[in-house]
């Protein structure tokens, strides 16, 4: 057979030729498939407000949800190519109704008071600096029985879970979840290390962990990191866990809180899971792959997988505080995390 005949007649089978196949099927290092992108809370904030003109959460598991939705990843709707960012308002008196569904979701909150949200019969207070996580296919609603605007970020697992075909949804049968246990009561039963109730293994608890992170633990967590522990490409960071199993705080998301006193700069490093930061406080700049991103108070910025970065507090008077989601969790399970430290920047 001739060589054109050849590859006509095995492709006709859709069968293909590896040998013919170009650097993407495997390439040296991970390619760059999207770039960082950034918005700033000064775009998003008045369209969030916006929405409440346009749309009243009401309908089964409707919720008041701009996504962040990356310019280069719109078939997925992906903030990075794993997990979506979305910023979420309630107003006084509304209620967002009880649904499931497989993505799993973290919560970081904002602004507002006197919000809560029901997880699997367990209601929570929600205020800011607050991280709360919600399971898979663990029922939730949401409630603001407060005063002004309630404004959390939701970090969820969409596009991989779309990706793995494992998508499903449920709407409960009524709007609200019955209240069924004491209020936090996950953070009642586990949320001071080491100290729990002598019962404790006899338990079915709501929730198995704990489901609410508060600010001030958060904010003494990274206070002690700073005297014991920091490296140059971090800083000092503390990172959401799971109290029962050690392990990361769902089993695709992590999440890390960090600190730069004013001034401070971290080294360059790059690794393989992707992430989403969110400037809860300050303002400063980030070099990503050589271009810098100055942020402020309330910006969301991506950090693609394998890119290069480092951060510097702008400010020489005020820490400032960056939250992150990321899916290195998710990398780590299947033996596909890796990082490079360097001095590039
Ligand atoms: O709060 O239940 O950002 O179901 C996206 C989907 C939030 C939620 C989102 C959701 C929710
Ligand atoms: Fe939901």
């Amino acid at each position: 057979m001739a060589k054109k005949e050849y590859y006509e007649d095995v492709r006709k089978q859709n069968l293909e030729p590896l040998w013919t196949i170009p650097d993407w099927f495997l390439s040296a290092e991970p390619l760059k498939t999207y770039g960082p992108y950034q918005w700033k809370w000064q775009d998003v904030y008045p369209r969030l407000l916006g929405a409440g003109e346009h749309m009243v959460p009401g309908l089964a598991g409707s919720r008041r949800v701009l996504v962040y939705a990356h310019p280069e990843l719109r078939q997925s709707l992906g903030t990075t190519h794993t997990l979506n960012v979305a910023m979420q308002m309630i107003l006084p008196g509304e209620k967002a109704p009880a649904h499931r569904h497989t993505p799993l979701a973290i919560r970081f909150i904002i602004s507002g008071s006197g919000a809560s949200t029901t997880v699997n019969g367990e209601r929570m207070a929600m205020e800011s600096g607050d991280f709360l996580v919600t399971p898979r296919w663990a029922w939730h609603d949401h409630r603001h029985d407060g005063d002004g605007p309630m404004i959390w970020m939701d970090g969820l697992d969409i596009p991989i879970t779309r990706f793995l075909n494992g998508v499903f949804v449920e709407s409960y049968r009524e709007a609200m979840q019955a209240v069924t246990v004491a209020d936090n009561e996950s953070r009642k039963l586990f949320g001071i290390a080491g100290i729990y109730p002598k019962q404790i293994d006899s338990l079915t608890p709501a929730n198995e962990s704990l489901m609410a992170y508060p600010w001030a633990n958060t904010l003494e967590a990274l206070r002690n990191a700073r005297e014991t522990v920091t490296d140059p490409f971090e800083g000092a960071i503390v990172e959401y866990r799971n109290p029962r199993t050690g392990g990361s705080v769902l089993p695709t998301l992590g999440a890390t809180m960090q600190s730069l006193l004013p001034d401070e700069e971290t080294q360059s490093h790059r690794h393989t899971s992707s992430a989403a930061y969110y400037v809860y406080r300050g303002q400063g700049r980030t070099f990503i792959d050589g271009t810098a991103y100055d942020w402020n108070e309330g910006d969301v910025l991506i950090v693609p997988p394998w890119s290069w970065h480092a951060h510097r507090n702008l400010s020489n008077q005020h820490e400032a505080f960056l939250f992150a989601i990321t899916d290195e969790p998710m990398l780590r399970a299947m033996g596909l995390y890796r990082e490079e430290r360097g001095p590039q920047k």
